[in-house]
Parts: C-alpha cells; sequence; structure tokens
C-alpha cells in the first residue's frame, strides 16, 4: 500500500477501508469508552489516511476524520430556526420540590402506582441540535432562546465525540440534542496555554464551552478539548420511537451517538432522591461539571399526556447541586514560600460554604493576577471550587467595594526568613532569596525530596517534616538518614512502630536511580523529563557536575535558562556538601549508560526517516536508537535525507524517497545498521 505505484483506485479503496476503521475505533473509544487499539496504533492510521489524502487530495471528502482541523471560517452565525422547539427544564432545589414534582405528575396521569422515571447527570454546558439526514450530520444548532438559535456546524464538526456519520441503518432524518461541554483538564490546559500566551482566559469551563462553540473560525474550535453526550430526541423521520425515553437513548448509542455511562432507570421521588445522592457523591471525582440531575419521565405516552407549560416540559425537572460559586470577603492576603522560593499570594476569606465544603483560604496565584483581577483586601468576591481542587476567586464585585480596600503589595522580605524578596524583569513570580536558609524552602524541599516520584520515603509527610523542621532535627535531606528511632517515636502523632517504619522506609529509599536523584534535588525547572535527559546525556552525577554551562547545554530540551540554573546549583558549596553527606549514608545509585552526544557516533551526520510499522520495535524506540548512535530522525524527507527506514504499510514518503533517490532501508537492513559493530 501507499507505493509509488498505487492506483487512484486502489488508494481510494484503502481511503474507504481506513476510514471505516477510524470510525469504528471512534465508536469504541469515545462511544463505549472501551478502545481496541493502542492511541500509537490509532495515530498510524490517522497517519496513513492523512498521507493518502495528501497524495490523492480528490479522494478528500468533508466527513473525512482528518477533516476535525476545521475548514475555513464563517463570516457570522446563521440564525436556525429549531423544527421542534428546545427544551429547557424547571428546577428543584430540595428534596421537597422534587417529591411535589413527582406528586404533580401522579395527580396529571391519574395513578397511584409509582412513575418510572430517567435519571440523568445534569451537565453544564452549551444545548445542540444535531441534524442527521440519511446518517449524515448537516446541521449543528445551539438551542438559541429554544425556538431560534445558531448554526455552529463549522465547529461541532471539529469535536471528535460527535459522529460526522452514523453506523448502522439509522433513519431518513433524525435530529438529537445533546450538551457540548469542556473536560475540567482540557479547560485548565488550555487556559494555562493562554495565560503563558497573554491571553484572554475563561472563567470556567460553560463559558469556556459557549464561546468557543460560537466563533467564527472552525481552526480555533478544532484546538479546543470539547466533548458531548447526547439527551434527547427532535424531529425524526423513518424511526418509530420505542415506549420510553430510556430505549431510544440505547438505540442512539448503537447508532454512534456518546450516551452518558450514568443514566439509570429509577423508580419514584424516592429511586429519585437514591440517584441524586449517588450523583452527588460521585461528581467530585468526574472529569467534567455537573451542576445537578436530571428526571425524565421514562414513558413516551405519559410524556405525551403531561406537556408542557410554557417551554418546559410538565414531564422533566432538573434537581441542581448545591453551588460552586459563592461570594465571600477577602479578609487578607497571605505569601506562602515554596521550594524555589516563589511566593504565592493567598486569599484569606470569610469562611464560606461553596459546593459542599467550608473555604476560608482561595490561591491568587502571583501579583499580577491580583492586578488583572484587581483583587483588594475587603473586597467581595466570588469564590468557585470545581471537583476538588484548591478554590479560585474568579472576580471581585466592584459595587461590593469598600472605600477602605486595600491594595495588595509584594512584601520586600521573605514572611517566613526575612531574606530579601526579588522578582526578575518579566517573570510573573518573586521569589525570596534565603534559599535553604529560608524555613519555608527547607520543608518544601524535604517534602520534594522524599515524594514518591523522588526518593519516595514512605511515611514523611507534610506535618512530619513541619515538626522535624521546626525543631531543627532537620535541616538538609541528608540529615533524614541520621534519624534515628528514638527521635522520631518523640515526635507529635509518631509512635514506636511508625517511626521504626519510617527508618525502614529511609533505608529502602537509599537504593535509587540517577534521574530520580537528580530530579530529588530540587534544582529549579529540572523536572523529570529534564532530570531524565541529563541522565542519559552525562550518565553520571560527576560528569554533571564537572560540566559547563555549554556543555549542560548540549543536553536534548536543554536550553540557557535551565542549564544556568544546574551550573549555579552544583556551584553552591552547600548544595555539593550535602550530595556529599548522602553518599557518605549510603544513598547510592548505578551510572546510565551513556547516550552518546549528538556529534560522536556511529551514524552522527545521518538522517532517518522512519515511515510505516516496524515489527521489531516501536517508532519511539527506533528513533532512540538512531539518537543513541548520534543519528537524527526528521519528519520528512528531502534530497537532504541518508536513509528512509520502511515498515509495513508505509505511506506516501516512501513514494517521495523513490523519486528523490534516497537510500531506502527495510527492517532487516535498518537493523544490520544499528547492530553493526
Ligand atoms: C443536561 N444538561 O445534561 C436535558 N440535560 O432534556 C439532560 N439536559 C434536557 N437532559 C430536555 N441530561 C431538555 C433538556
Amino acid at each position: 500500500m501507499g507505493d509509488a505505484s498505487m492506483t487512484v483506485a486502489s488508494a481510494a479503496e484503502r481511503v474507504r477501508e481506513l476510514r471505516k476503521q477510524i470510525d469504528h475505533h471512534n465508536y469504541r473509544y469515545y462511544v463505549l469508552d472501551d478502545p481496541e487499539i493502542s492511541d500509537a496504533e490509532y495515530d498510524r492510521l490517522m497517519r496513513e489516511l492523512k498521507e493518502l489524502e495528501e497524495q490523492y487530495p480528490e479522494l478528500v471528502t468533508p466527513d473525512s476524520p482528518t477533516q476535525r482541523v476545521g475548514a475555513a471560517p464563517v463570516s457570522e452565525l446563521e440564525e436556525v430556526v429549531h423544527s421542534v422547539p428546545m427544551l429547557s427544564l424547571d428546577n428543584a432545589f430540595t428534596d421537597e420540590d422534587l417529591i411535589a414534582f413527582d406528586r404533580r405528575v401522579r395527580e396529571r396521569l391519574e395513578t397511584d402506582q409509582e412513575i418510572e422515571y430517567a435519571a440523568e447527570p445534569k451537565l453544564d454546558g452549551l444545548a445542540v441540535s444535531f441534524r442527521y439526514e440519511h446518517g449524515k450530520l448537516v446541521l449543528a444548532a445551539t438551542r438559541g432562546d429554544g425556538v431560534r438559535g445558531e448554526n455552529v456546524t463549522h465547529n461541532v464538526r471539529t469535536i471528535k465525540a460527535v459522529p460526522l456519520e452514523l453506523r448502522g441503518s439509522p433513519p431518513e432524518l433524525l435530529e438529537v440534542r445533546g450538551e457540548v461541554f469542556m473536560p475540567i483538564a482540557g479547560f485548565k490546559a488550555m487556559n494555562e496555554r493562554a495565560l503563558a500566551r497573554g491571553e484572554k482566559t475563561f472563567v470556567n469551563p460553560r463559558n469556556a464551552a459557549a464561546g468557543s462553540l460560537r466563533q467564527l473560525d472552525p481552526r480555533q474550535a478544532a484546538q479546543r478539548p470539547f466533548d458531548v453526550f447526547f439527551y434527547a430526541v427532535g424531529e425524526v423521520r423513518g424511526w418509530s420511537l420505542p415506549p420510553r425515553h430510556s430505549d431510544a437513548l440505547e438505540q442512539l448509542r448503537e447508532w454512534g451517538l456518546k450516551i452518558s455511562p450514568l443514566i439509570r432507570v429509577v423508580r419514584g421521588a424516592a429511586g429519585c432522591l437514591e440517584y441524586y445522592r449517588d450523583m452527588a457523591a460521585k461528581r467530585p471525582s468526574l472529569p467534567y461539571e455537573i451542576d445537578g440531575v436530571v428526571y425524565k419521565v421514562n414513558s413516551y405516552v405519559q410524556q405525551r399526556e403531561l406537556g408542557f407549560v410554557a417551554r418546559a416540559p410538565r414531564w422533566a425537572i432538573a434537581h441542581k447541586f448545591p453551588a460552586h460559586e459563592e461570594n465571600t470577603i477577602v479578609r487578607g492576603v497571605e505569601f506562602q514560600v515554596g521550594r524555589t522560593g516563589a511566593l504565592t499570594p493567598v486569599a484569606r476569606l470569610e469562611p464560606v460554604f461553596v459546593g459542599g465544603v467550608t473555604v476560608s483560604n482561595a490561591t491568587l496565584h502571583n501579583m499580577d493576577e491580583i492586578r488583572r483581577k484587581d483583587i483588594r483586601i475587603g473586597d467581595t468576591v466570588v469564590v468557585r471550587r470545581a471537583g476538588d481542587v484548591i478554590p479560585e476567586v474568579v472576580k471581585v464585585i466592584l459595587e461590593r467595594r469598600p472605600p477602605d480596600a486595600q491594595i495588595v503589595e509584594l512584601p520586600a522580605k521573605c514572611p517566613v526568613c526575612g531574606s530579601d524578596v526579588e522578582r526578575e524583569e518579566g517573570e510573573a513570580i518573586a521569589r525570596c532569596t534565603g534559599g535553604l536558609f529560608c524555613a519555608a524552602q527547607r520543608k518544601e524541599s524535604l517534602r520534594h525530596f522524599a515524594s514518591r516520584r523522588a526518593l519516595d520515603i514512605e511515611g514523611l509527610g507534610t506535618k512530619l517534616i513541619d515538626q522535624l523542621v521546626d525543631l531543627e532535627l532537620v535541616r538538609s535531606p541528608a540529615d533524614l538518614y541520621a534519624l534515628t528511632v528514638e527521635q522520631l517515636a518523640g515526635l507529635e502523632r509518631m509512635g514506636e512502630k511508625s517511626a521504626a517504619k519510617l527508618v525502614e522506609a529511609l533505608e529502602r529509599s537509599k537504593d535509587t536511580t540517577l534521574p530520580r536523584f537528580l530530579y530529588a534535588l530540587g534544582i529549579r525547572d529540572v523536572g523529570e523529563a529534564t532530570a531524565a535527559a541529563l541522565a542519559a546525556h552525562f550518565g553520571s552525577l560527576e560528569a554533571l557536575q564537572d560540566a559547563t554551562e555549554e556543555q549542560i547545554r548540549e543536553t536534548p530540551d536543554v536550553g540557557p535558562v535551565v542549564a544556568a540554573h544546574i551550573r549555579h546549583f552544583f556551584d553552591q558549596a552547600h548544595n555539593r556538601e550535602v550530595i556529599a553527606a548522602l553518599r557518605a549514608h549510603g544513598v547510592r545509585w548505578p551510572d546510565v549508560p551513556r547516550k552518546s552526544a549528538l556529534t560522536e557516533g556511529r551514524l552522527s551526520g545521518k538522517t532517518f526517516v522512519l515511515t510505516g510499522t516496524l515489527d521489531s520495535m516501536s517508532r519511539e524506540e527506533a528513533s532512540e536508537r538512531i539518537a543513541a548512535l548520534g543519528g537524527k530522525v526528521s519528519g520528512s524527507v528531502s534530497k537532504k535525507t541518508s536513509y528512509v527506514v520502511v515498515g509495513a504499510e508505509p505511506g506516501s514518503k516512501l513514494k517521495k524517497a523513490q523519486e528523490l533517490g534516497v537510500e531506502i532501508l527495510d527492517e532487516k537492513a535498518f537493523l544490520a545498521l544499528l547492530e553493526q559493530r
């Protein structure tokens, strides 16, 4: 496949096959949440399809899975009139409200029997109608006022969880409704990216979803982490609905539409309330926000009998959770000192009950954030708690600012150790210059040193570290290894037994690896990935300690700023002393086989391009082995390419290589080259 002799006809055949496979795997992944293949295998299918479509542009269709990247922008959002109005829901805020709703339902239906309800989580996103004609998505529109919405098809097409084509034998016309939303993690990552670029951030996932879905440029929308759940049927032609709403949803799922796995059929008000408590308990661990649950009378016959009042059905109600946002007053701002001395402002709040817990602190991130939101002491602010994350101040309610509201100033001295605070030009973060003289930095350094991905000292928690530092039993990580069972057993909340356990854990932690040890040192900007890269590049701690800044910079992905931090760290006598003391206590790690520097290796100066699948190793492994011998791996074939390595089902790169006369290696030849002595 994909070789130079491929005809348009055979390419078209392969494109069809790939799309079918990709659609199938999208269904397994997005709808059933039960993927059959790895992400890497999926990526390979997509890559092959993309390459074929590049080679044969005439084969590109708007519903190809490659087209999710977004088409051209639209000039404005067109108005759409909903053929069947999109409903809104009445709210219940208390158990009593819900019990009264259930009573009204039974009265209208003149029945004493328990009502069967479909109970669903209520997502906090944007309600959208999706129109499928002959199984193909032709229109997506926002709810708007329920009668008129806006055409957002261009953006909805970029959402991977929305099928562009339905599976099986869908009806001639199917209009479905659902909620488009942003999962919390995607929302946060998006805001962090925006912040890093100095762009505007969104206050919450709901606003982010609404803003992003209504923009004009679908290429922007394609970057946004949207997801969707479908929950209702609108206009249909060519399908006689089953008797129950829950059965209809089941059928939608079979057509490839994503239905919440948390939907349940329950009986009576008691069943509804039990579901409500169950969802309230699940809420903090869900990857997306829900603001309540929805109960719908499950029988369509009963739904019809109940009918509507204004725009809300009499057969459904939303039972809301307590709010995630509340107003409260900023009583003060304190600065916490982190491991690298970074000062983080924290608002001390008038305690307020938000989304099920009492909140009295909220992070303010840094001084720029305080200025941007113009937060002053005495202000009334909106506090928000999402999932189990640290509460945040969303905004100030300016109308309630008292005349004596106080501007927050960055302290000139560290609140913990009194050292100077400095803020480098262009940096948002201010830092205490006290280093390990500062007890706060010492505590955080110890916490980091003991953490799971560093030396993994089990049982050395925050409270214990606070005591050890405050009592001056421990000043540096090396002191940890001098602690005795007797010393530890005398501390608060420690007994003989836990003291003995901790000493054992300390003993175990001594056998470590170079990457872990480098990470544990807590050098500024040296995270796990950088630590691993440094270990691979230098092979031993001595080699790194003795390297110049320039030599450190030769490590892959280490830039001048990080290199300077590393050099500075090892230039400090006390840091070298701590390392020597750790060694003296028996902390040890094996040296790492050096990955040769780019300049020295048998494949130095050679550039490789990989295409297709290798049997004996993954693409990543192949790249690593090439790099270990000094070679470079590139994504595209040019005249400068030395070799194109061809695995099974290669893409268009093979053809390009043939055209340019680049040397082609099959897997056997490639392995021989790697293993040559
Ligand atoms: C949400 N927002 O999750 C409905 N909804 O049904 C669910 N909204 C709804 N159902 C009819 N699960 C009108 C709105």
